[in-house]
């Protein structure tokens, strides 16, 4: 089990020092004294588990993790309920809100540890599980899967705060031939190499790259305005040549190349969602292909 994030959540001073104590050093142990201050610490930090006590003054802690399970940033937190009370209505309205285990106080040492062990272990799979399931197998890039839950995110956070977004869809110029010369192996080679070297490139802020389909990866760039998202896919367009991937058999040169679409939100004939903001890159990148190919068009 390695060392975890853990926020204690009590207004009782003596049972935060105790659980600190309890859970160090093996993990790192933050605590505040009401729910009101969790949400506020929540909003600049991560952590992998949640101990949350019920009667607090203010908001309490049912009021609290219901609060928890409704945002999407905080609804994957596992949160375990330490109180005092120790009915059975209390605890079953505490595991129908979302809570993962309750513990009752006064509470011993070892069930404390072994609980929180129970549900960090969930925790990691569960991370696992979803790491894997957002990840293509050749590439190891983000899937589609991922982008098009990245993107649906990004353009919601971009319209409510008023930013610019910007997407690149890149595809690879005559791959189809590339295979034909080079057989299908050396094609997944290329692609794994392409895949890198996009990621490599798009590392800023919260910037990525994934594999959008067969030869087609995408880039989302959140805060980006045109001038920007152009000067990226200039990059990208240069550093692939760059590999220098032999392709003997493209018409455009001798090596592999690729062909962007850029779309920015806010721009020119507002898109109104997300996938308008993917057909405008579609339809760019269309007319790159139609232009010649190694080429990009906004
Ligand atoms: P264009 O310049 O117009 O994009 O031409 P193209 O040949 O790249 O486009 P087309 O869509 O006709 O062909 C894409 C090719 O990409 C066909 C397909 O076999 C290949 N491809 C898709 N996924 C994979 C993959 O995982 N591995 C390999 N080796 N090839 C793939
Ligand atoms: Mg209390
Ligand atoms: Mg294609
Ligand atoms: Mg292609």
């Amino acid at each position: 089990m390695r060392s975890a994030r853990i926020l204690v959540v009590d207004d009782d001073e003596l049972n935060r020092v105790v659980l600190e104590k309890t859970l160090s050093p093996k993990h790192k142990v933050f605590g505040v004294e009401s729910a009101e201050a969790m949400f506020e610490w929540l909003a600049t930090n991560s952590v992998d588990l949640i101990l949350l006590d019920i009667v607090m003054p203010g908001m309490d802690g049912y009021e609290a993790l219901r609060k928890l399970k409704h945002d999407e940033r905080t609804q994957p937190i596992p949160v375990i309920i330490i109180s005092a009370n120790d009915s059975l209505v209390d605890e079953a309205k505490g595991l129908e809100l979302g809570a993962m285990d309750y513990i009752t106080k006064p509470f011993g040492s070892a069930i404390v540890r072994a609980r929180v062990k129970n549900q960090l272990t969930i925790k990691q799979k569960n991370d696992l599980l979803e790491m894997l399931a957002s990840i293509d197998g050749l590439t190891e890039i983000p899937n589609r899967r991922y982008f098009d839950e990245q993107l649906s995110r990004e353009w919601r956070r971009s319209v409510r705060a008023g930013l610019p977004l910007s997407v690149v869809l890149i595809d690879i110029d005559f791959f189809k031939r590339y295979n034909d010369h080079y057989g299908h192996q050396r094609g997944d080679e290329c692609l794994k190499k392409v895949a890198s070297t996009l990621v490599a490139n798009c590392q800023r802020g919260s910037d990525f790259v994934a594999r959008y389909g067969g030869e087609e990866f995408a880039a989302v760039l959140p805060g980006s305005e045109e001038g920007t998202a152009m000067a990226l896919a200039q990059k990208l367009k240069r550093v692939i040549e760059e590999l220098n991937v032999a392709h003997i058999d493209s018409p455009v040169a001798d090596h592999v190349t690729i062909s962007m679409g850029v779309s920015t939100y806010p721009g020119f004939g507002d898109a109104q969602s997300e996938s308008q903001l993917i057909e405008r890159a579609d339809k760019g990148l269309y007319k790159a292909k139609q232009q010649g190919r190694n080429t990009i068009v906004f």
